[in-house]
């Protein structure tokens, strides 16, 4: 329930419309990063009626549900007059093709629990409903939709499967968290601010099954997130099989940060991941760290060390930045081409990362001409590069597209200049700094778990920012999107995963999707209180976290 928002809602029949961004976005199933779209456009309200507010706390009518939606999609109209009653015999149609009839099953099958109906199923015919329907006429860009609700039905229409599926989470918060109800009768077009939003998961400090990522992609599916960024490699752990190299996961998956057994994915687990994912139109990237947080590489592969490095042990701390793989060996380049070769195979998206963070024990010559080569193995394989920020200095070759993860009060001299000079020369940036993004900072000093190494990390600190604007001087579009890292060292469960997403992981979504000039805090932080009762009926761990209106 919001508060304070009905109360000043008290026209019935308000219409509030409010046009934010127009079509943007490619139109691939990939993200792509140059579809950067909404920073140079501004929200405008129109009002007729009673007006609740300048970033869209839409109103409901009288009667009905409220509408409190996250991420606020770039246009809302409630609609007067009554909305759809859901019944035993509603049906849930897909139109214009397997999509989404796809699409359509998933709802049906989404609602089921939570209406505690027998039906929405799949039907066809005239029926009264929730129909979805895949038109490429539509005009709603690459992953938009409009949803239209009324007595008679609730209607979204997409020109694509991705645009269907977000209408789907839309709709999904329009009915009631738990038992049957209402659908208000409302008018919605909506579509992202940027084509890159990411959900980037650290699975080598702590292992994660196939099962737990899966409960993580279904988050990142219903906030509207479309990437996948699995963090598959570090000092304590690899994590993927690579056919050639058995000791990789033979030895160097022994193990996880605080003792344990570890565990890796075999192809058919990494197969697994990257189907689930992809039928909720989620891209997976898979991610090898080189040349630094190599230490369970070099525990399998000894040789891959300098002459004169000590000798590698398996690790199960949380330091970082003290291992390397030689980058002046030649083996060294057929083991990356090996490894990313094999990660290639396995990966139909388009991107593949390198990770290039905190290689300290490297001379920044040895470390560009390292990202360089190694960038260049990636592109080889058909796909594109992605790094952290720090290997934006490595010249022509340099990965294009690059995670800005240092805070600003702890950047490294001359790295802001050097990826804006990056981005000058073509580079898209995906905005995740620690301080904003990094979502296993704790939430204050109370919070059990996590690290504080880049401040705390309140709800509105991780809401409360311009990915546009984080860093000064970057070429307009060159931000792709927005990431919302959760590093392990101190989560070793699904539950205390949850606890540190949720709620901060819907307040970067919103980041992510929503124009920013129809964005603020006093109106979100209304909206994320309402989606508490959504995630106890889904049975996830949350925190209640300072604000926030929980239940009032
Ligand atoms: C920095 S972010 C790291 C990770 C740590 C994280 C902990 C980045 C590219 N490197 O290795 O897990 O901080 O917050």
């Amino acid at each position: 329930m919001i508060r304070g928002r009905v109360a000043a809602a008290a026209g019935v029949g308000v219409v509030l419309l409010l046009a934010g961004c127009s079509s943007g976005g490619g139109t691939s199933g990939a993200p792509d990063p140059g579809a950067a779209g909404g920073s140079s456009r501004s929200a405008t309200a129109v009002a007729t009626g009673a007006a609740t507010g300048a970033t869209g706390a839409v109103s409901a009518p009288a009667g009905s549900a409220p509408v409190a939606l996250v991420p606020l999609p770039s246009q809302v109209s409630a609609v007067s007059g009554p909305g759809y009653v859901l019944t035993a015999g509603t049906v849930v149609r897909g139109e214009g093709g397997s999509a989404a009839r796809a699409v359509a099953a998933d709802l049906a099958a989404l609602l089921r629990p939570v209406t505690g109906l027998a039906r929405p199923v799949e039907g066809t015919g005239s029926a009264s409903g929730l129909v979805l329907r895949l038109d490429a006429g539509a005009g709603t860009g690459a992953e938009g939709y409009r949803l239209d609700s009324g007595p008679g039905g609730v209607m979204i229409t997409a020109a694509t499967g991705a645009g269907l599926f977000h209408g789907v989470q839309t709709l999904r918060q329009l009915v009631p968290a738990k038992g049957a109800g209402t659908v208000p009768a409302v008018r919605i077009s909506d579509q992202p601010r940027y084509g890159w939003r990411s959900g980037s998961l650290d699975v080598a400090r702590h292992f994660f099954p196939v099962a737990d990522v899966e409960a993580y992609v279904d988050l990142l599916a219903q906030y509207k997130f479309n990437v996948l960024h699995l963090h598959l490699t570090d000092d304590q752990g690899w994590r993927i099989a690579v056919p050639g190299l058995p000791a990789l996961t033979g030895i160097g998956a022994s193990t996880q940060t605080g003792g344990g057994a570890g565990g890796y994915y075999t192809a058919a687990d990494y197969r697994a991941i990257v189907a689930y994912a992809a039928a909720r139109y989620i891209t997976v990237v898979p991610e090898v760290d080189l040349p630094g947080h190599t230490n369970a590489a070099l525990t399998a592969y000894p040789d891959l060390a300098c002459a004169g490095d000590a000798p590698a042990k398996p690790y199960t701390g949380v330091d970082v930045g003290f291992s390397r793989i030689c980058t002046g060996k030649e083996s060294t380049y057929t083991f990356v081409d090996r490894v990313v070769g094999a990660l290639a195979a396995l990966t139909p998206g388009p991107y593949l990362g390198i990770g290039g963070d905190e290689a300290d024990t490297l001379s920044a010559a040895d470390y560009d001409t390292f990202m360089a080569r190694a960038a260049g193995i990636v592109r080889a394989h058909g796909k594109q590069p992605l790094a952290w920020d720090e290997a934006s200095g490595a010249g022509k070759d340099a990965p294009g597209l690059l995670g800005v993860w240092h805070p600003l009060s702890q950047e490294p001299p001359g790295l802001a200049q050097q990826l804006v000079a990056a981005a000058q020369r073509g580079a898209k940036l995906v905005m995740e700094p620690a301080d904003r993004a990094y979502l296993d900072q704790k939430y204050d000093q109370r919070t059990p778990i996590g690290s504080s190494w880049a401040g705390y990390l309140s709800v509105e600190r991780s809401y409360d920012w311009n990915p546009d604007s984080y860093l000064t001087g970057l070429p307009a579009g060159s931000v792709a999107g927005v990431e919302a890292p959760i590093w392990t060292e101190t989560i070793g469960t699904v539950q205390n995963l949850e606890y540190m997403l949720l709620p901060r992981l819907p307040a970067l979504a919103e980041v992510a999707w929503t124009p920013q000039a129809r964005r603020s805090w006093g109106d979100f932080r209304q909206r994320l209180a309402a989606q508490l009762p959504r995630w106890q009926q889904q049975g996830l761990s949350y925190l209640e976290a300072d604000g926030v209106p929980w239940g009032g």
